[in-house]
């Protein structure tokens, strides 16, 4: 699968390695020296101000790829949808599932404002140019993992995504702000159906451990390489586009997480995990970075059933997008007609 890194030439600060920048011409000089200000004095940078290549690159290819995991993600947990245990959960898992496509949603248009449209995106998805988390492209075996990607998976997104409501653009700080509102119901969700599991018979207790060792690591190496690892970070981090690293977020979500386990009552699956009191962190132990690798680059156990199931739901809704434009179309007539 092909990496969405950019070979698009920097101008003056902040180039992506190994790339020569180009010389700025005079106005564009000052404008860079207008952007430069605006980021180190914490400000926003809004869809009609100039920006570097590299910078718009840089969001269109963050977004893009956050907005795939929304709707990407989707599917494990509609898997569920139809065998939810009871009216109530059932409930509650369609309203989230039915968030995450929202969540894409606010991100393509995020995005667009960019430059680059919302079928040039989902085109680069389709056809398995672009990335989307690695996190699903595992399978949810038993009810548990509906469970488990709530409370594990939605609290790492979180984890990751409230600094993004700090982001440096800000139609992508925004729709932040939103999503990660809703991600919290989403998370609290998981971690109540997961309290009421292991209040049950020993059969759904060891349902919700086998759910949380399958699904521990991977949610750690959602975060990302590690910082010495992960060649985008320095910039972002300049840029003001990321506000907190790959590892430091790790870490933080690992610290968040073992209290939240150990009132639940399960065992995380990493022997090495242990309180540094000299540290105030926990330690933890090495994470698989080859399997994270081969799942990001489209060998993980569901990445081609997830696309195929994807490329199938759009190529289903043509009709509705084909008859919302016709309605819009007719609406339009309408309008001329009586304004004439
Ligand atoms: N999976 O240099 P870095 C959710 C790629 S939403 C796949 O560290 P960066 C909600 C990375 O793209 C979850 N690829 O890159 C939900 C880059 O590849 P490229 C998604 C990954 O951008 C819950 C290369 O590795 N969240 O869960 C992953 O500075 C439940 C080098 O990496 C977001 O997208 C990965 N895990 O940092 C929905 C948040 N990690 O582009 C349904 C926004 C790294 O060169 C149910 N994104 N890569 O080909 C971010 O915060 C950042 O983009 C990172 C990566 C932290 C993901």
């Amino acid at each position: 699968m092909y990496t969405q890194s950019f070979s698009v030439q920097d101008q003056a600060e902040g180039k992506p390695a190994g790339l020569k920048a180009v010389p700025l011409s005079e106005a564009e000089q000052v404008l860079n020296n207008r952007f430069e200000a605006t980021i180190d004095a914490d400000g926003k940078i809004e869809p009609r101000d100039w920006m570097p290549d590299a910078y718009r690159k840089t969001l269109v290819r963050q977004i893009s790829q956050h907005a795939h995991s929304e709707i990407v993600g989707m599917l494990p947990e509609g898997n569920w949808i139809s065998r939810a245990p009871s009216l109530k959960r059932k409930a509650i898992l369609i309203a989230k599932v039915q968030d995450e496509g929202g969540h894409g949603l606010y991100l393509y248009s995020a995005a667009e404002t960019l430059g680059t449209s919302r079928d040039q995106m989902l085109a680069a998805l389709h056809s398995g140019k672009a990335k989307y988390s690695s996190i699903f492209n595992y399978p949810t075996l038993n009810w548990a993992d509906v469970g488990v990607i709530g409370w594990l998976v939605d609290g790492a997104a979180i984890m990751n995504q409230i600094p993004l409501c700090r982001c440096s653009y800000g139609p992508y700080a925004r729709a932040m702000i939103r999503v990660c509102k809703e991600e919290s119901f989403h998370q609290r969700q998981g971690y109540e159906a997961l309290l009421v599991m292991m209040r049950g018979n020993d059969e759904q207790k060891a349902m919700v451990q086998d759910a949380v060792n399958r699904w521990w690591w991977k949610c750690l190496a959602m975060f990302g390489p590690p910082d010495s690892d992960s060649p985008h970070s320095a910039q972002g981090m300049r840029w003001g586009i990321k506000r907190i690293s790959n590892d430091d977020l790790r870490q933080k979500f690992i610290d968040a997480t073992v209290p939240q386990a150990q009132v639940l009552g399960v065992s995380l699956p990493d022997p090495e995990l242990k309180w540094n009191e000299a540290r105030g962190h926990w330690d933890h132990g090495q994470i698989d970075w080859d399997e994270f690798w081969a799942t990001v680059n489209g060998n993980g156990p569901c990445n081609k059933e997830r696309l195929a199931t994807r490329v199938k739901a759009h190529n289903d809704g043509q009709w509705v997008r084909d008859a919302a434009l016709a309605h819009a179309r007719k609406q339009q007539q309408r309008t001329l007609k009586e304004a004439a």
